[in-house]
């Protein structure tokens, strides 16, 4: 964005024409066709430039706190609309930027102005793969990380665009659709549900559309690294419930990982919609050489399909959010996981010579936060939920092994070092309890507690769970490690979650996070908000989050002993020094706080969606040129490879549409006659 302000300043300078597409914007601006800030009177530049220098005159000598409405028909005698502002100060304050953007343009103003500017008030965000709810489902496979930023975002985005709202001076309400896959057999999930409210917000929705295929509604869950031949009716189906329900088009289209960013590409490209992208985490850095052997991972990934499409939507989107920059651009040692899509091979299959720039001004970093009224400090006595602490308790120390947990914690005096993530490989969960079980020192030192996955492998349906279940077993015997390990399964109650990383806080334990890869790591800062140490992988998001030994510790996932032997150390000096605990435990908190709020990201995507908007106009062209290439590509390509993803036996398990009619819609949404769905999308 400061590039784009930067470059914006400098056409400006060059020549005051130049106003003339900024001009064009604000023209076009409306909510559902009630003009905004200015009408078709100001139609050049230098009527819309007198207009503001009459109205910033008048409203100085204004009462700083008089209220927009009670000089809105004098506004309106010089072509000014309402969405300057809801007093006469904030209305001075915008009608001065883009008085200083026309006079003498600077990227300080340019970013004020453009912040200002009243354009987003129904966002869509597509989610479509895994588990998507509000309850019972993280843990389940491919249901993590993905799903708690999109409702915590939903809410910063909601409580942004209502305090925007307002202080612009306008009474419209926002929308925000989060779109994911409705799935019949939603193992006593919400997912069977068409239409859920988010909690805590007042005009936001999970909306969820089911996949369809020539026999009907699909009933069971699908692989995320399965889910390709489902996806461009599933786009055209959920672009058509949107209008439907938004009774119009979104300003803006939000993608999550491939399957949501190929989605938003296709239904924002038939829409004329500004696009969002969030990879949360691109697949191709996860595995080594993943797109060299793509034939031979393909079985059972299918990284074509997943690579091409994570191509058409980085090319697609207008603008890319991004957590960290190593995402992005990398480190020293390892490229970025957007610059891995530079250039690289899929041999026999295509090369892309230049697939993504890097240094392309679409890209931008808003990191997630976490949400603090669940993940507080372990300090805040007054906050804590001790309601929990029997059940917690139990979870931690309970002799029996049942369905929920299996080992024990024999000596109760131990800090605990804890680990929590869905039972991926990636997620090396299995790699941690080998560390421990080898690392006789600091079995002595701590006990380990880790919450993951189901204990029970014919519980799963996930192939690397399935794997990965079996394989702690093993460990669990190879090493005797029952009496200082406790294996928790999947644990969805986040409220309570955050409970459970207070009490560990309690024993003066430490969080692990032990991925081979992770791409940015929720539970990271989930864990450092409770106020607990933590030991995070070196490979990925975490190497950012974390400044190693201050506000925590890297950990390198390939070097299990160094690692191990790291934590010990940390534990071995917190015995002789009772204070290095509390320091770690606040620098780790004063690292969120300045840099990971859900408030500093609400604030940045959305100025992005005006930014961009108004970009995408100005380069109308090239984008339009750029988008037949890649709507060629989406056909001659993807199709082609998405034909080669077997569907999963539908022939028992499809319901025909007709015979099974969808759980009804709520009736807080208001809703108009079905528009036509389009015949075809990116055809
Ligand atoms: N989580 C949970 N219970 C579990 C496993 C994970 O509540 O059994 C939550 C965890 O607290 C975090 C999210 O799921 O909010 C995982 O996000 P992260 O970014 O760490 O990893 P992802 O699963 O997205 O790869
Ligand atoms: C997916 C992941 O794998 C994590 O690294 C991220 O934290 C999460 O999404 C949220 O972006």
């Amino acid at each position: 964005m400061q590039f784009i302000s930067k470059f914006l300043s400098s056409k400006l300078s060059e020549n005051p024409k130049n106003a003339k597409p900024l001009l064009d914007y604000l023209l076009a601006l409306n909510h559902r066709g009630e003009k905004l800030m200015i009408n078709g009177f100001l139609n050049t530049v230098s009527r819309l430039q007198s207009a503001l220098i009459l109205a910033e005159v008048f409203v100085s000598n204004l009462p700083k706190n008089m209220p927009f409405e009670k000089f809105e028909q004098r506004f309106q005698e010089w072509g000014l609309e309402k969405g300057w502002g809801d007093t006469a100060e904030r209305v001075k304050e915008t009608v001065n930027s883009l008085s200083e953007v026309l006079q003498c343009p600077d990227p300080v103003n340019i970013e004020k102005f453009l912040g200002r500017v009243p354009a987003i008030f129904n966002i869509v965000i597509f989610s479509p793969h895994g588990y998507f709810g509000q309850a019972d489902v993280l843990g389940l496979p491919d249901t993590g990380g993905q799903v708690v930023y999109i409702l915590d975002q939903v809410r910063a985005f909601e409580e942004e665009m209502l305090l925007r709202i307002k202080q612009q001076g306008l009474t419209i309400t926002p929308r925000i659709l989060v779109v994911t896959r409705l799935i019949p057999e939603a193992r006593g999930t919400k997912c069977n549900q068409e239409l859920e409210a988010i909690l805590n917000t007042k005009h936001s929705h999970i909306l969820r559309v089911p996949f369809r295929t020539e026999t009907g509604v699909l009933h069971q869950w699908v692989s995320r690294f399965d889910i390709y031949p489902y996806l461009e009716r599933y786009a055209r189906d959920a672009a058509a419930k949107v209008l439907d329900i938004l009774e119009g088009k979104p300003d803006l289209i939000i993608g999550n990982y491939t399957d949501g960013n190929l989605v938003a590409s296709l239904v924002a490209s038939k829409l004329g919609v500004t696009q969002g992208t969030i990879a949360h985490a691109l697949e191709k850095t996860k595995y080594e050489d993943s797109d060299v052997k793509w034939k031979e991972l393909d079985p059972k990934y299918h990284f074509s399909c997943q690579f091409t499409a994570d191509m058409i939507s980085m090319n697609t989107s207008d603008f890319i959010i991004t957590s960290t920059y190593q995402e992005i651009a990398g480190s020293k040692d390892r490229p970025g996981q957007y610059e891995s899509h530079n250039a690289f091979t899929m041999p026999g299959l295509c090369r892309f010579a230049s697939g993504i720039n890097v240094f392309d001004p679409k890209f931008n970093i808003a990191s997630p936060g976490a949400d603090q009224s669940v993940y507080f400090p372990h300090t805040q006595k007054h906050r804590r939920l001790t309601s929990f602490h029997p059940a917690i308790e139990e979870l931690l120390y309970s002799k029996q092994d049942n369905d929920e947990h299996i080992g024990f914690l024999a000596d109760k005096r131990k800090p605990i070092i804890f680990s929590m993530a869905r039972l991926d490989t990636v997620k090396n969960i299995t790699g941690l309890v080998e560390w421990y079980g080898k690392n006789s020192r600091l079995r002595e030192l701590v006990n380990l507690v880790v919450v993951a996955g189901f204990l029970d492998p014919s519980k799963s349906k996930d192939r690397e769970e399935i794997s990965e279940i079996k394989k702690m077993h093993s460990l669990i015997d190879k090493y005797q490690l029952k009496g200082q390990l406790r294996w928790i399964a999947a644990q969805n109650d986040r409220v309570r979650n955050g409970e459970l990383y207070r009490c560990i806080a309690d024993t003066k334990g430490a969080f692990v996070q032990p991925a081979l890869y992770e791409a940015f790591g929720l539970t990271v800062i989930e864990a450092m908000n409770c106020g607990l140490p933590t030991f995070a992988t070196n490979q990925g998001g975490p190497a950012e989050i974390i400044v190693d030994g201050v506000s925590g510790f890297h950990i390198d996932p390939t070097k299990g002993d160094e690692s191990s032997n790291k934590i010990a150390d940390f534990f071995a000096k917190c015995r002789e020094d009772s204070s290095y605990w509390n320091r770690v435990s606040t620098a780790g908190l004063q690292r969120i706080n300045e840099c990971y709020t859900w408030k500093i990201y609400a604030t940045k995507v959305l100025n992005m969606g005006t930014f961009y908007g108004f970009w995408r106009q100005l380069n109308k062209e090239e984008k339009q040129a750029k988008q037949r290439y890649v709507k060629l590509f989406y056909n001659l390509q993807f199709r082609k490879l998405a034909k080669t993803v077997p569907a999963v036996d539908s022939t028992s398990e499809a319901v025909p549409v007709s015979s099974k009619p969808l759980t009804r819609p709520s009736s807080q949404i208001t809703r108009r006659q079905a528009l036509p769905l389009f015949p075809e999308i990116f055809a």
